[in-house]
């Protein structure tokens, strides 16, 4: 059957049908050195991780929006979404940066993780000098998070809703939100944030938690108890601005045990610093240690993706914060990839000597419907593209009917031998030959006259047929 990871579905992995695409031309015709690899989002999401970066307005209209809209599936506004930008003056809201990471990531086909809504850092002046009452900071709090993440409402896959509340000891930040609520404030923002959009992912996030010790000692503790309160928390954020040759060794088994308190995890801002100038060996050791990052992740099942904090050594915050270190990312000054690119890309299934398309396309090619059926019902075009004993579907999914389909559920017969073995844009389950299909949640909806694309790989042994008998909620639907 499936691992849970494929049936994660693979996040923000539309053009995982790309990639198996590509490996299956591969498989038949091409030599693999020579092959252009698909981007790093197609390989992470053929793993069920997503692969993602953060990026500022600016930097999405320069270089490096085009190497993010390309290679990453997943995008962090840098600034957009804190507070000193979204609300400069109490009760008035600019959304207008925050909405133009959003369209940006809509444009590229990518997922958005909100970052952030709330933290000790990019206060506004009016509510850190405004000494509020107890009782009047709460209620700011309150309808800031609850109006940000209406506003993001379906728009944001994971938001960083409570931002770096730990000291270096494990206690609580002395900051304005614990010095005048107590830790309180964590739970009541986790459940604001949860009434204001039930289905965005809800982190806790934190730095210099990767591996074991007293800060993250803290965090799990904090994890358990609000677990234990039955508090709305889906999943902890790892920020991972790291050090080079310091990876922690225990960073796996730290992801590991955060798990097993029954949410997910994520690295959500990884950089490796090191002292600048770069040479050979530093980039080679920046490789390495990139690659222990990315296995330390995808060793842990509910490590469900991995964000690198921007494109580009070029606009990096790190030599503005540290003085002669820099040199952290994926991407030289240059927008050339780094040794780390190829490390990245390697761990991720990838392959070890080619040069990257600089612009891969990041939408597979789909295919219509051929003969569109009148009337309402459904019609499915089911693409395949097979190799030995293994093959590609990609399903195109028609609605119709003059009204919207909201939620889906498709479902077919399979050939014997015919066995679904990782899917994206669907959760798709197998029991014998029967096959279900049903949307993620930003897939959900089929317009009326509208279409939704999905695929899977599988395995074959004996023939190959398309599958037979598609139903869509229950409604026969003609096939092509
Ligand atoms: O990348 C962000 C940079 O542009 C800002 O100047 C900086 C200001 O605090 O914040 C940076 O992002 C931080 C993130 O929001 C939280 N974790 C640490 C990041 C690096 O400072």
């Amino acid at each position: 059957m499936f691992s849970k990871r494929a049936l994660r579905s693979a996040i923000g992995g539309s053009g995982a049908a790309l990639l198996a695409a590509t490996a299956a031309l591969i498989a038949v015709t091409v030599p693999s050195a020579h092959a252009a690899d698909p981007p790093l989002r197609d390989l992470a999401a053929a793993k069920g991780v997503y692969m993602g970066t953060a990026l500022t307005a600016s930097e999405a209209t320069g270089a490096s929006g085009p190497i993010a809209g390309a290679q990453f599936g997943m995008v962090t506004p840098g600034n957009e979404m804190k507070w000193d930008t979204v609300e400069p003056s109490r009760g008035t809201y600019n959304w207008a940066p925050g909405d133009s990471i959003v369209n940006f990531a809509q444009a590229h086909n990518m997922q958005v993780r909100g970052h952030n809504l709330v933290w000790h850092s990019q206060l506004p002046n009016w509510l850190t000098s405004g000494s509020f009452s107890n009782t009047e900071l709460h209620s700011i709090l309150i309808k800031h998070v609850t109006d940000e993440a209406t506003h993001y409402k379906g728009k944001v896959v994971h938001w960083d809703v409570v931002n770096e509340p730990f000291n270096e000891d494990g206690t609580f930040r002395q900051d304005l939100w614990y010095n005048q609520l107590g830790s309180s404030y964590i739970a009541d923002a986790f459940t604001a944030a949860r009434a204001a959009d039930p289905g965005a992912k809800l982190y806790l996030n934190d730095y210099n938690v990767e591996g074991t010790g007293p800060k993250s000692d803290g965090m799990y503790n904090l994890v358990k108890s609000l677990k234990q309160q039955g508090v709305p928390i889906d999943g902890v954020g790892f920020q991972a601005h790291l050090i080079l040759g310091q990876v922690p060794s225990t960073f796996k088994a730290n992801l590991q045990r955060f798990a097993d308190l029954g949410v997910d995890v994520a690295i959500t801002e990884l950089d490796i610093r090191m002292q600048t100038p770069s040479d050979a060996a530093r980039l080679q050791q920046q490789a390495n240690d990139y690659t222990s990052v990315v296995n330390a992740c995808l060793g842990v099942s509910r490590c469900v993706g991995i964000t690198v904090w921007g494109v580009s050594d070029a606009t990096s915050w790190i030599p503005g914060v540290f003085p002669g270190q820099g040199a952290a990312l994926l991407y030289d000054d240059n927008y050339q990839p780094k040794p780390a690119y190829t490390a990245v890309r390697t761990a991720l299934g990838g392959s070890t000597t080619t040069t990257p398309p600089t612009t891969p396309p990041t939408t597979p090619p789909t295919t219509p419907p051929t003969t569109p059926p009148g009337g309402g019902g459904c019609a499915v075009t089911y693409g395949v593209n097979q190799w030995n004993t293994g093959f590609t579907a990609n399903l195109t999914v028609k609605n119709n009917g003059s009204a919207p389909v909201n939620g889906w559920t498709l479902k077919w017969t399979f050939a014997p031998g015919q066995t679904v073995t990782q899917a994206w844009n669907a959760t798709v389950t197998q029991s014998g030959t029967a096959a279900t299909a049903t949307n993620l949640s930003y897939n959900g909806t089929i317009a009326a006259a509208g279409t939704v694309d999905f695929g899977f790989n599988a395995n074959w042994s004996g023939s190959n047929p398309k599958p037979t008998g598609f139903t869509l909620n229950g409604t026969a639907c003609t096939v092509s």
